[in-house]
């Protein structure tokens, strides 16, 4: 199927007619062309925001509000076609586009349909200077909204929603690796009645189309998720531009596990923390640390319980990993094993590519499981990104918080303990933006989501985000 860019509310080719190749990573086959879109195409998309937004930016608060909600409900109707799509793109199984990842976008857009009739702003009486000052948050203008492959239609509807939500007009690019749930994103919008020009998505790739959005000089905020490297480039162009920036970046996150946990919760959970979505989560926990004490039950009950995912075709339902996104990522994954022997971790379990019957040339990979012993390896210190996690063991509260914060990365933690010191002295020492106590990945919509360090600099979620796509105006009114 061939894709094309969404503009003004019209599906159209690229303006120089090139296309790049999109892939099932299931099969390895190419089943589809989406646009490479240049500058040209930005600038047609930048048009037609820029266009629509004096009267997106003037809609009521209701009407927006009502076309979000009309938009979550027409997700929630395609469920089983976005999931489909989603799977087949992506490589994740279908059982978990159903349960996770569609809902979310449907979740995303409710979300924010209701925050939008929550926001207010601020005032504040100058006493005794005769003086009343009030904050007006107005929208932007133009904003640019690039997302990654990992959760495509989730990360994509949760810069748009806000960013809509709050008056602005977007040009949006999803991931090249997986653009399908974005193409199909646009004419559920036009269904739900969002006004021409509001939402533009243009496909391509990031050196192409997403510079070209960074780039743009009248687009003047950038919203982006996907590797910490590519924020980086993002910044340089951006920054002498002076625009506001929202970017939410890799991770490396530490699985803190201590003898007085309920174990078998634990146990559950970590086996999902890190396998999950073939680990293709920022939030994964990566790096399993584990009290000494329980160190060698732990790790033969999780290689065991590892050893169990069933990797599979995304489309069969008794399966719990499907297939990597890319020919590209199985290599990389690939070759952080060869590193890890390198430097002398052991392979715990997993560790090689697997070949399912029928789809040879899919891109499937074993749950790994590492033994490290010294946290500067570069599996410890480097996003993998994948189905590959390392063990360590420590064996104080100090050791254990010294080797959490000893990486570049700072987006999330998991603590395992029923100790509410230990679980104060961590949530308040840990260099990261999200502690997860005995749990993972339970998300609430209204927090603020997003890493400290390297892991990226602004805050996604509830007002946050709404703060973010909206720029704060002080007016001071004198009077006698
Ligand atoms: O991400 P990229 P990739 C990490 C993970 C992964 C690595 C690379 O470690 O292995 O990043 O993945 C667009 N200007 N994460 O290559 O390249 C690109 O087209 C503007 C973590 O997919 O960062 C896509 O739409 N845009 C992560 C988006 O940026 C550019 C999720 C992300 O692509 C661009 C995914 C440029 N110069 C990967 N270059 C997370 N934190 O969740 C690329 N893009």
């Amino acid at each position: 199927m061939n894709i094309k860019n969404y503009i003004n509310g019209e599906f159209v080719d690229p303006v120089l007619g090139n296309y790049i190749d999109n892939y099932n990573p299931s099969n390895g086959e190419v089943y589809g062309q989406i646009p490479n879109s240049t500058s040209e195409d930005v600038e047609k998309a930048y048009e037609a925001a820029e266009k629509a937004f004096p009267n997106w930016s003037n809609t009521t608060l209701e009407t927006r509000s009502k076309i979000l909600s009309k938009i979550a409900d027409l997700i929630e109707g395609k469920l089983h076609l976005l999931a489909e799509a989603e799977s087949k793109d992506n490589g994740k199984p279908i059982s978990l586009a159903k349960a996770i990842d569609i809902p979310r976008a449907a979740a995303n857009f409710q979300f924010y349909a209701n925050a939008i009739t929550q926001f207010s702003s601020e005032a504040h009486e100058s006493i005794g200077l005769n003086a009343v000052n009030f904050t007006l948050r107005q929208p932007i203008g133009v904003v640019g909204c690039i997302s990654p492959w990992n959760l495509p239609l989730y990360l994509f509807t949760w810069k748009i929603a806000p960013a809509i939500a709050a008056g602005n007009c977007v040009v949006a690019k999803p991931s090249e690796i997986t653009p399908m749930t974005a193409f199909l994103l646009g004419e559920i919008c036009t269904e739900a009645g969002l006004p021409n020009g509001v939402l533009n998505i243009v496909h391509g790739l990031g050196t192409t189309t997403g510079q070209a959005i960074v780039a743009h000089p009248n687009i003047t905020a950038i919203s982006f998720t996907g590797g910490t490297k590519t924020g980086a480039s993002i910044a340089r162009i951006a920054a002498p531009m002076f625009k506001k920036l929202s970017l939410e970046l890799g991770g490396k996150n530490p699985n803190i596990i201590f003898a007085d946990c309920d174990y078998d919760k634990m146990l559950e959970t970590t086996v999902r923390s890190s396998f999950a979505n073939q680990g293709q989560i920022c939030l994964c926990g990566s790096r399993i640390f584990v009290e000494e004490k329980i160190y060698e039950k732990f790790k033969k009950d999780f290689i065991k319980n590892v050893k169990q995912l069933k990797v599979g075709h995304p489309s069969k339902r008794n399966i719990d990993i499907g297939a990597l996104v890319s020919k590209e990522h199985l290599e990389k994954i690939e070759s952080y094993v060869e590193i890890a022997e390198d430097e002398g971790g052991r392979i715990l379990c997993g560790g090689l590519e697997v070949t399912i019957p029928g789809y040879e040339n899919g891109y499937y990979f074993q749950p790994t499981v590492i033994e490290v012993t010294d946290n500067s390896c570069r599996v410890n210190q480097e996003e993998i990104f994948g189905p590959i996690v390392t063990i360590m063991p420590f064996k104080t509260d100090e050791e254990a918080l010294q080797l959490a914060n000893d990486v570049k990365y700072g987006l999330s933690a998991t603590l395992w303990t029923n100790n509410l010191n230990r679980t104060m002295q961590f949530s308040k020492q840990l260099h990261i933006g999200i502690v997860w106590v005995n749990t993972w990945m339970l998300r609430d919509l209204r927090t603020p989501f997003g890493g400290q360090k390297a892991s990226g600099i602004g805050r996604e979620g509830g007002f946050e985000a709404l703060r973010f796509f909206t720029e704060p105006k002080n007016i001071c009114i004198k009077y006698e």
